[in-house]
């Protein structure tokens, strides 16, 4: 198959459905013949960042690592997708820095704050509002919107299915399929 590798980048608060998206999308790709790659907290925070945590300085190190490791994919042939919160700007503008000209794709995963709240499908936010747990992004730890991603994708009102369809026209509009 005759696609362009590249790295898609999501960004957004946990539970805007950044993982969820970037599973069904490789399934579309994988369905089309293309090879893809989902990296998320269930195979880099587990391994690779184990010893990392939510501090600024920790999610720092996270995003870094996660850059340079979706580059090797990216130099590897494939369309690697990375789901992690990724909440400053900063960060997201150096990881960009390491790829060529058309190459990252920062796709912001908007889904308003309280309804991420209210998905809460491993009770973290109930968790975080009692004080259980600290640092979480959009109660005690900021999130930085993109100013000017390549593509926003709203999740509060489309199916995972049709939001998937959505980054796939956007890569044929990109010449990227
Ligand atoms: C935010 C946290 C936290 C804190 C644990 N803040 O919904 P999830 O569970 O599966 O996604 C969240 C994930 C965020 O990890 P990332 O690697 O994406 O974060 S970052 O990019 O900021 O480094 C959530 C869970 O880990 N989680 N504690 N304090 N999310």
């Amino acid at each position: 198959n005759n696609h362009k590798s590249c790295a898609l980048w999501f960004t957004g608060y946990s539970g805007s459905g950044k993982s969820t998206l970037a599973n069904e999308l490789d399934y579309q790709l994988h369905e089309l013949g293309i090879r893809s790659f989902v990296l998320d907290g269930d195979n880099i925070r587990h391994g690779l960042n184990k010893e990392l945590g939510f501090s600024p300085k920790d999610r720092v190190e996270n995003i870094r690592r996660v850059g340079e490791v979706a580059k090797l994919f990216v130099d590897s042939g494939q369309i690697v997708m990375t789901a992690f919160i990724s909440p400053y700007r900063k960060d997201r503008d150096q990881v960009r820095k390491i790829f060529e000209e058309g190459e990252f794709h920062e796709i912001f995963i908007d889904c308003p704050f309280d309804v991420c709240e209210s998905r809460d499908p491993k009770g973290l936010y109930q968790k975080a509002r009692k004080g259980i747990i600290q640092d979480f992004t959009g109660i005690d730890s900021p999130y930085e919107a993109p100013i000017n991603p390549e593509l926003t994708i709203n999740t509060e009102h489309c199916t995972v299915k049709q939001a998937a369809e959505t980054i796939i026209k956007y890569l044929e509009e990109q010449n990227l399929l």
